[in-house]
């Protein structure tokens, strides 16, 4: 109960922040995305992480005003570095089941998006669960998003239970492999197993691949050797504070 009134005022307090992960051309290592991370700092408590608020925010629906502000956000930080002439490059936010059960969501989203200048709109994507996708309002939400052009990532993949046949028909632009997959994946021969035949799966599907957590240079290794094309993980870089990424972009332009 005291979480509940906490995070209820954390965004009229403005305690949440977002932090933003490069995601990395495997082959080149240069730099094709971030994802934004939410974060709460606690008066009291200090810094929570998302793992431990947002299972709660979900149960009390408040994650759906929480995440309007990420979008937000996410928006707003991105138009400020492109107006700082700094290299853009596409943003993504993660967006919870319970968003894309809203009947409104998806024109929601899309009318934000339309408030940007034309050259901004396409690098703003979403990253959905493979959860999500049973309710039919959801899928219904995936589609207008879809036909909309917002390039849609499903994170996690690997971890929950896929319907394939749904996830072939939703017009993603890619899979994002849970780093449960890709730990410890060059010695373990089982892992090796799953991830070559999700590979496999993604390239009929004709997918790309973000490969999440990767934290050794034998990992990246072996993912580069399968053809996968890009990775996120503590190896290339923690997530950054926004103000790390303006200088992070001035160095990788
Ligand atoms: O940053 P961290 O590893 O602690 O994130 C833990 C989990 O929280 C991840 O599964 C991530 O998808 C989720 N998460 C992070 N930011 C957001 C957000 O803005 N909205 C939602 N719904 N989930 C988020
Ligand atoms: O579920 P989602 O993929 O949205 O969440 C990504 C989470 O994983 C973020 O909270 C991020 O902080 C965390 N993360 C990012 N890179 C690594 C990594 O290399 N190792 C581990 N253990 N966690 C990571
Ligand atoms: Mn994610
Ligand atoms: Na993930």
């Amino acid at each position: 109960l005291e979480l509940e009134r906490d995070l209820r005022s954390a965004l009229i307090n403005q305690q949440f922040r977002l932090v933003y992960q490069p995601q990395i051309a495997l082959s080149t290592q240069k730099l094709i995305g971030f994802e934004a991370l939410l974060r709460w700092h606690h008066p009291e408590r200090g810094e929570i992480r998302p793992c431990d608020f947002i299972p709660f925010a979900e149960q009390t629906g408040i994650i759906c005003a929480i995440g309007e502000w990420a979008l937000d956000q996410a928006i707003a930080e991105l138009s400020y570095w492109d107006q700082s002439g700094l290299p853009l490059v596409p943003v993504s936010v993660n967006v919870s089941a319970l968003q894309l059960e809203i009947p409104s969501f998806a024109d929601s989203v899309i009318e934000r998006l339309n408030l940007l200048p034309v050259h901004l709109r396409s690098n703003i994507a979403l990253e959905l669960t493979e959860s999500t996708l049973m309710q039919n309002q959801a899928l219904e939400s995936i589609q207008a998003l879809c036909a909309a052009d917002i390039p849609l990532y499903m994170d996690d993949f690997g971890t929950g239970y896929s319907n394939l046949s749904i996830i072939s028909q939703l017009g993603l632009s890619k899979l994002k492999f849970d780093r449960s997959l890709i730990q410890n994946v060059p010695n373990n021969n089982a892992h090796q197993k799953v991830c070559s035949a999700l590979l496999d799966l993604a390239g009929a599907l004709e997918l790309e691949v973000i490969a999440e957590g990767v934290e050794t240079p034998e990992e990246a290794q072996w993912l580069l050797e399968q053809g996968v094309l890009y990775a996120q993980g503590y190896w290339f870089c923690h997530p950054l504070e926004s103000a790390q990424v303006v200088h992070y972009l001035k160095e990788h332009q």
